[in-house]
């Protein structure tokens, strides 16, 4: 194996510190998140795969090979084959170990293919003693040893050639450090490399739909409001400019550079693409914290898994759940809508993969990102015990609204009653701040909802459709003619062509997002009071830690003491930092994840009685300073943040002393 010593050293102590899964960790504990998983479960059935207690199986990636048997890589550099991994008694055999972090697996001909940090590397057991013996360097790429350079695959093609996706480093914002970081580029068996596509931040996903067009997952971040997938074409740009670095190399396919790219302020993704030729918007966006937080792997429906062949699930790390993607393609363009599938996983899904037995094996990591499901690493499968759901199957666009497809006939009349539903768009910026609030959010009205003659689907008629807007679906009152409710009953349709004809006008002038989300408010004092002659009495400077922790546990203050609090968010996600009466951080928590769609404009700052002050939603890298004085009334205050999936780890104790 070919590694350069110093930068694997270096690099593998930064894997060591790390701090977060593609920058982005943002865990839900709130109960509110698993309270869908035992109805799913009626339907899709959870099962442990046992893993010996010796063994950490942090899933980096999984194939079966042409005997049957399941591989699967770790993080921790091993390369672990299991026989008969869908019974109680699985069988484990190492195959190989000392890989740096592979984050794919792939076989083809008789030998594993993997992405580690540095280099593409093919792996045979050529003496057929069940252990690699010839590890073959097939492409090796700069690194920099930034934690945060994550290599993913390879994915084949059909002609035999791979496909790998790069991380960008994250230096308080996403850079490409060393070539073609940012990028997703193809490799030959005998090691040419085409750079094919940039703007790539944080492609832990990537393949192919039943078409065959391929896709990559990306994670909220700088320049990328959201989670989302997006078609990738070659010499596309799809968002993050730091990649754009390295359009002018030969063999690049981007003609974009990086100083085309304008910090637009107030556009979306999708208006900037009208402005500026050679953007790709996303196909599907994955509303944060709404949907998930962390996407990762994307893989096909087969036949037998559920009414939803050719479908697409995709897997989210953070909230440790998979969703279901239904695409179309409307004017050469893909587009489509996202629903959950399925939650309540026992920790961060990395990696899906299809069993032969129809099963999905879903393959999990959370070390250093966090992630709903407690366990630090987990390999289970999902079943399909042959019963139909009730859900919404499709969404198509249609020139004036939607068409929604049902899984079971529906009762006629909830079916054709406009109250039934409630349709919302919005969209999110595009700008180097990480993530984005989500910005022009518009009821909109339905005017007439129509059944088909099959029962099945209900045709919506909307006012004012929107190119370029995500569209919040929700169906909450419509009854399957059986009186069932839906299983889930909403989705998120992004909209990029509205079908044939009638085109709404865009509104650009518009955009009432808050900028930086300055929440402005009585409980957030960043004025020093002119009483206070002498400053502040004590000073707590408070940062973040890694693992969604505070710098400090906990602190005390004298009652009625004049405080100054300095939060500086060293991390590079958001947080807030709120402090509340005795035993409310998890109710405080709680009231921020169900402020839904409003969340993040408002800070993620709950309407309560209960808090006394807070910060700003702080931006990675930003601090926020806060005067107020100590509460009178002795006790164990707590402070919180209250990004959705932070209340339960980021915490402590503010402990007022007489
Ligand atoms: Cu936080």
């Amino acid at each position: 194996m070919k590694i350069n010593s110093s930068k694997y050293i270096r690099s593998f102590l930064n894997v060591i510190s790390l701090i977060c899964f593609v920058s982005i960790v943002f865990v839900n504990n709130t109960n509110a998140q698993l309270l869908e998983a035992p109805f799913e479960n009626k339907y899709y059935q959870i099962k442990n795969v046992p893993i010996p207690a010796d063994i950490i199986l942090e899933v980096g990636g999984m194939v079966f090979n042409d005997k049957g048997q399941l591989a699967v890589t770790t993080r921790r550099g091993e390369l672990w084959v299991i026989d008969n991994p869908e019974s109680q008694n699985p069988k484990y055999t190492r195959f190989a170990h000392g890989l740096h972090e592979p984050l794919g697996l792939n076989w083809k001909d008789g030998s594993y293919y993997l992405a580690q940090r540095g280099e593409l590397t093919k792996l045979t057991d050529t003496d057929n003693d069940g252990k690699a013996n010839k590890y073959e360097n097939i492409y090796s790429w700069p690194l920099d040893g930034n934690y945060h350079e994550y290599s993913y695959g390879p994915k084949f093609l059909p002609d035999g050639n791979m496909l790998v996706s790069l991380n960008l480093g994250w230096i308080g914002k996403g850079a490409s450090l060393s070539k073609w970081r940012g990028w997703i580029i193809q490799i030959s068996p005998e090691g040419e490399v085409t750079p094919i596509a940039t703007g790539m931040r944080s492609p832990a996903g990537f393949g192919f739909n039943a078409a065959g067009d391929l896709f990559y997952t990306e994670n909220q971040g700088d320049w990328v409001g959201s989670g989302r997938m997006t078609h990738v074409e070659k010499g596309d740009f799809v968002g993050n400019p730091a990649g754009l670095k390295w359009s002018s190399e030969p063999g690049s396919p981007v003609t974009l550079k990086e100083s085309d790219i304008d910090d637009t302020k107030n556009l979306s993704l999708y208006e900037y693409s009208k402005q500026l030729k050679g953007i790709k918007p996303p196909s599907v966006w994955f509303p944060h914290t709404l949907m998930g937080i962390s996407t990762s792997d994307l893989i096909v429906i087969p036949e037998g898994f559920g009414p939803f062949e050719g479908q697409l699930l995709v897997g989210d790390q953070g909230h440790s759940k998979i969703m279901r993607v239904f695409q179309e393609k409307v004017n050469g363009v893909y587009q489509g809508i996202c629903f959950p599938f399925r939650e309540g996983f026992e920790s961060g899904i990395l990696r899906l993969l299809w069993g032969k037995d129809k099963s999905l094996y879903v393959g999990m990591t959370s070390r250093g990102w966090s992630s709903t499901g407690k366990e630090n690493y987990g390999l289970q499968r999902l079943e399909w015990n042959g019963k139909i759901p009730f859900e919404m199957k499709t969404v198509v666009a249609q020139p004036d609204g939607f068409k929604i497809e049902f899984t079971e006939k529906v009762n006629k009349k909830l079916a054709e009653s406009v109250s039934s539903y409630s349709i919302t768009d919005f969209t999110y910026k595009y700008h180097h701040i990480y993530g984005s609030p989500t910005i022009d959010v518009e009821k909109k009205n339905i005017s007439k909802a129509e059944l088909s003659e099959d029962g099945k689907s209900v045709r919506l008629y909307v006012e004012g459709m929107r190119n370029g807007y995500i569209y919040e679906i929700k169906s909450e009152l419509i009854r399957s003619i059986s009186n069932q409710s839906l299983l889930h009953n909403k989705g998120f349709y992004t909209l990029n062509e509205i079908p044939s004809g009638k085109m709404a006008e865009m509104d650009h002038t518009n955009n009432s997002g808050t900028e930086n989300i300055d929440i402005i408010s009585i409980k957030r004092p960043t004025k020093m009071p002119d009483s206070w002659a002498n400053g502040p009495e004590k000073t707590i400077s408070m940062e973040t830690k890694p693992g969604l922790k505070f710098s400090l546990d906990e602190f005390s203050v004298k009652a009625g003491e004049k405080i100054k609090l300095v939060f500086n968010n060293n991390d590079d996600m958001l947080h807030n930092l709120l402090i509340v009466n005795p035993g409310k951080a998890t109710e405080i928590g709680n009231m921020a994840v169900n402020l839904g769609l409003e969340g993040q404009n408002k800070g993620f700052i709950p309407e309560s009685t209960e808090i006394l002050f807070h910060t700003n939603l702080m931006q990675p890298h930003s601090s926020d300073a806060i005067y107020f004085i100590a509460p009178e009334k002795p006790g164990e205050y707590e402070y919180v943040c209250t990004f959705p999936g932070h209340a339960m780890s980021m915490r402590g104790i503010m402990k007022v002393t007489k």
